[in-house]
């Protein structure tokens, strides 16, 4: 049995004018939570460091960025790396990253033990549009203020299993999962900011914490890897966004959920060996997968 003990520190809402160093205290003190009741690691939501601000328009994007970070660990966020290496608990963040040559991208970084950053990502289904669009009761630029991630869906070694990273949206599409799936990973890690009110479609609001439900159960399920998800939650900034994080085992079930849409953390150990249930028996890739069927999945 290869037991780990995993946690998600679920967020309430991030306000506008809510410093970088106040969220990194909340996160801190969910971090001594986890850690106290034996947690190896602790995920964080996307964009765990600010407010969603894609949800506004300004005609110059660079007016937000005091929103992205230029390089990590900074000083806002150094206190974290410092309480993962005193609690020895790893864990996973969202932020906004504007790189060294003006690019932009919505970013996940796994952080070990030791406070040394062993996995990246950079989110690739952005979802919203680029444009301002004045009719919505809030906007989701993610367009406009990221450019679509470029290291691709990663897995690395990690507290002895493989880790597999995506965000938010792309939680939604079973490629995400089955790229994931396909390079080995045991737990995959994720962040969202879902808001309850989808103004393209509200006829499927009663649906958003289903349809959250569904996706990760799926992905879990159909590629036989264990999931921590985990929400930024509550009324932000005049838009509600849903909670309902969750820990997922290989064969689809919920073994652990938040309740509510505040700071709090989930937490379940889990045994990695249990992805062999399903990768070795109805989704044993190598025995039943048909790819030469699948041609038209990557075709342009
Ligand atoms: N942050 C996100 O990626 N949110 C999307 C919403 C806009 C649908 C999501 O998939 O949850």
């Amino acid at each position: 049995m290869r037991n780990m003990v995993v946690a998600g520190g679920q967020l309430g809402p991030i306000s506008r004018d809510e410093t970088k160093a106040s969220a990194v205290n909340r996160m801190i003190a969910l971090m001594h939570q986890a850690a106290s009741r034996g947690a190896q690691l602790i995920v964080y939501p996307e964009l765990a460091l600010t407010t969603f601000f894609p949800r506004w328009w300004v005609e110059n994007k660079t007016d937000f960025d005091h929103m992205f970070e230029r390089e990590m660990p900074n000083k806002d966020v150094l206190p974290l790396f410092e309480a993962s290496k005193k609690l020895n608990i790893a864990f996973h963040i969202g932020y906004a990253e504007l790189t060294p040559d003006g690019h932009r991208y919505n970013t996940a970084i796994m952080v070990n033990n030791f406070g040394k950053i062993i996995g990246k990502y950079r989110k690739i289904h952005l979802p919203g549009h680029s444009d301002n669009q004045e009719w919505r009761p809030f906007q989701h630029l993610e367009k406009y203020y990221f450019e679509k991630g470029n290291l691709g869906f990663p897995v690395f070694d990690a507290l002895d299993a493989k880790i597999g990273m995506c965000i938010c949206n792309d939680r939604r599409w079973p490629e995400t999962w089955r790229v994931l799936g396909l390079k080995g990973a045991e737990l995959v890690v994720l962040g969202y900011n879902t808001p309850l009110h989808y103004p393209l479609a509200p006829e499927h609001d009663h649906l958003q914490y289903f349809h959250n439900e569904l996706s990760i159960q799926a992905g879990c399920y159909q590629n036989g890897v264990w999931s921590v998800a985990v929400a930024k939650a509550g009324f932000e900034e005049g838009c509600e966004l849903i909670g309902g994080s969750l820990i997922v085992a290989p064969t689809g079930e919920v073994i652990a959920r938040s309740q509510g849409p505040d700071d709090q953390i989930i937490i379940a150990e889990i045994n990695l060996d249990r992805c062999q249930e399903i990768q070795e028996n109805i989704f044993n890739f190598v025995e039943h997968r048909q790819p030469r069927e699948y041609s038209l999945l990557t075709d342009e």
